[in-house]
């Protein structure tokens, strides 16, 4: 059943019961004497039927655990549960992975480390697929830049850095992805167990087999790879099909605009501007997301914003190293919107830029 489908019934039974209470016979403490009734929930859809959990999560108590509240807290059913999860597989890359990228992690940024990350994205091919995409979906790109008041350059840029414009969405299951994260990676076991139950109530709700739908590794979906809170946050349904769907490129860019708005994106404020002349040679001002600065701090340490700006708002220095230097530039609020997406000063840069060369490649033509 889908959702217009269950407003419709909601709305009929609206009707009926105001009706009903408008009739002489009714008794004046209807309400006093009428019991809650039980909550209503979608149905499941995938014919998944066990007694208990087999396969690669057979005898996880966690599961269990996690499955007991999916059924008391969202009336899903347990049968139901303990079969689809006996298809789910544990994905030992995936833990190998992030093991890995665990250890590498700490530590501040290499020497070149941004002209590496740089180069995965700027190029032709990212471009040329925006400027594509910006002519097939204007007008879903200009709706979404009137209603959302975020450019379209930006929305694209996202597009660009995620999947290419949809070229890759991923090729994990989400059920595998978050199952495995979930229950196999402690270190942030308590976050993907979120997601999971955030993507059993988005599958529920839109009508769709929790086996089915593909993604990151992660578990991130669609064009834009919303992860399922983000879906239940944010997702719109931009083409008014009476759904939302990830994978419809104009439902992931009412989407992404969505997003970057309710997280505080100010149409017409910079993004990043650059400092005038040279660092002095030590500060008290350290770059990064985590070290909010206003105006007179960055003043006071020698540092001066090229251009006019009032910039009566936090203000952070970034850091890029390149292979022979590294840049220092002033990030405004809108790039700190940007890391909401993704935490980290390389991909908000990636973005930005890309949303620059599309936009000047695209007015070009
Ligand atoms: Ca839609």
């Amino acid at each position: 059943m889908n959702r217009s489908t269950l407003l419709g019934i909601a709305l009929i039974t609206l009707f009926i019961s105001g009706c009903a209470n408008q009739s002489p016979q009714q008794p004046s403490n209807l309400n006093l004497a009428t019991p809650n009734p039980a909550p209503s929930y979608p149905n499941s859809v995938g014919a998944y039927r066990a007694e208990q959990i087999t396969g690669d999560y057979a005898n996880y108590t966690a599961l269990n655990q996690f499955i007991e509240h999916m059924v008391k807290d969202h009336g899903f059913d347990r049968q139901y549960l303990l079969g689809l999860f006996s298809n789910a597989k544990r994905k030992q890359w995936t833990l190998n992975y992030l093991n890995n990228s665990d250890k590498t992690l700490k530590g501040k940024p290499g020497k070149g480390s941004w002209t590496k990350y740089r180069s995965q994205f700027m190029d032709d091919r990212h471009i040329n697929t925006g400027v594509i995409f910006w002519q097939q979906h204007q007008q879903s790109l200009e709706k979404a830049s009137l209603q959302y008041g975020v450019p379209p350059e930006y929305i694209l840029g996202i597009m660009a850095v995620e999947t290419t414009f949809g070229g890759f969405v991923g090729n994990h299951r989400v059920l595998d992805a978050l199952t495995t994260l979930s229950f196999d990676y402690a270190r942030r076991g308590d976050y993907f167990r979120t997601e999971l139950e955030k993507f059993l109530l988005m599958t529920r709700n839109e009508a769709l087999d929790p086996a089915k739908p593909v993604g990151s590794f992660a578990g991130a979906m669609g064009l834009g790879q919303f992860m399922p809170s983000s879906f239940l946050n944010w997702a719109v349904d931009f083409n008014n099909d009476g759904r939302r769907d990830l994978w419809n490129p104009d439902d992931a860019i009412g989407s992404i605009a969505r997003y970057f708005a309710d997280h505080g994106w100010q149409n017409g404020q910079p993004v990043v501007s650059a400092t005038k002349g040279p660092l002095p040679a030590s500060s008290p001002i350290e770059p990064g997301l985590d070290h909010p600065y206003d105006l007179q701090n960055l003043r006071q340490a020698g540092i001066e914003i090229a251009g006019d700006c009032r910039c009566d708002y936090p203000l952070r220095l970034l850091l890029l190293r390149h292979d022979k230097h590294d840049q220092y530039l002033i990030g405004h609020p809108n790039f700190y919107v940007i890391t909401r997406y993704n935490q980290s000063t390389h991909y908000a840069m990636a973005v930005h830029e890309l949303a620059q060369l599309i936009k000047s490649r695209y007015t070009a033509f």
